[in-house]
């Protein structure tokens, strides 16, 4: 039954709609292409993923100047020194550069140490691309932006992408062809995960559970996603139902971490029988 949580998992969380985004980045840089003398290339991302999340933003670029913020479909959570891979696929042309940032500080730049997930130059006919990164232990919580970004400008062929437009001699300068792609990402804490931070707001039952465990939220904290931890730390579950379908877990002891909206968690210790 792991499985079907995971694919209810992912028809809620992951599969989104391509309208009602935003063309603004404020307050972050702008990320645009300008062809310039150049031909304006279709060259676009059509997928970012990591873990179970996903958003299709199709096999042609968003309109010129090729930059979007899917402001509008629904962030995956990620745990504070938790390490994850997210996956780019783009078009199978001469890719000069893909890259991914987050703005872990939360200070609308995505300069600082480790908000660089990765980077790298793609090959023709290739079109995926994995960076592995781990969120930094003390990276902000709550809702923080997350900027994919590709490129192909034969006069920059081999440049590391920057988050934003850069400077040719003194020149604010754009790629000459690609796409970019800011999304929300939530990165929640999740402390205490040795005590059970049991709430009046928040029960889970009943525990000892057996085949399922429903989750009463009466706080006014939004549920973004519940996650069930082994003792050893590792995921073994993930959901957003208030019953979760747990059968599939051995028994033993387990944590379940409820991550809200807001960024804020509660983890409360479980036993499977
Ligand atoms: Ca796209
Ligand atoms: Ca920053």
């Amino acid at each position: 039954m792991k499985k079907i949580n995971t694919l209810l998992f992912s028809a809620i969380i992951g599969i989104s709609s391509v309208s009602g985004q935003s063309t603004n980045p404020s307050p972050y840089c702008a990320a645009r292409y300008t062809p310039g003398f150049q031909m304006d290339l279709s060259q676009y991302i059509s997928s970012v993923s990591i873990g179970t999340w996903i958003n299709n933003s199709g096999t042609s670029p968003c309109a010129a100047p090729h930059y979007i913020y899917y402001s509008n479909v629904n962030p995956t959570t990620l745990i504070r020194g938790n390490s994850y891979t997210i996956n780019i696929t783009h078009d199978a042309g001469s890719v000069h550069g893909v890259a991914a940032w987050i703005d872990f500080n939360n200070d609308h730049d995505f300069d600082d140490a480790n908000e660089e997930l990765g980077q790298g130059g793609g090959t023709y006919g290739t079109t995926l691309r994995s960076f592995n990164f781990t969120v930094p232990a003390d990276a902000n919580t709550g809702t923080l932006r997350m900027r994919v970004r590709t490129y192909q400008d034969d006069f920059h062929p081999s440049s590391p992408v920057v988050p934003c437009r850069w400077m040719d001699n003194t020149t604010p300068t754009d790629y000459a062809n690609g796409e970019a792609e800011d999304y929300n990402v939530i990165v929640s804490a999740v402390t205490g995960i040795e005590k059970n931070e049991g709430s009046d707001e928040l029960v889970l039952f009943p525990n000892p559970m057996t085949n399922s465990l429903g989750i009463k939220n009466s706080g006014n904290k939004e549920i973004s996603t519940i996650k069930i931890y082994s003792v050893l730390g590792g995921e073994v579950q993930s959901a957003i139902t208030n019953n979760i379908d747990v059968s599939a877990l051995n028994t033993g002891v387990y944590f379940v971490s409820v991550v809200f909206k807001d960024g804020a968690s509660m983890t409360q210790k479980v036993i499977k029988e």
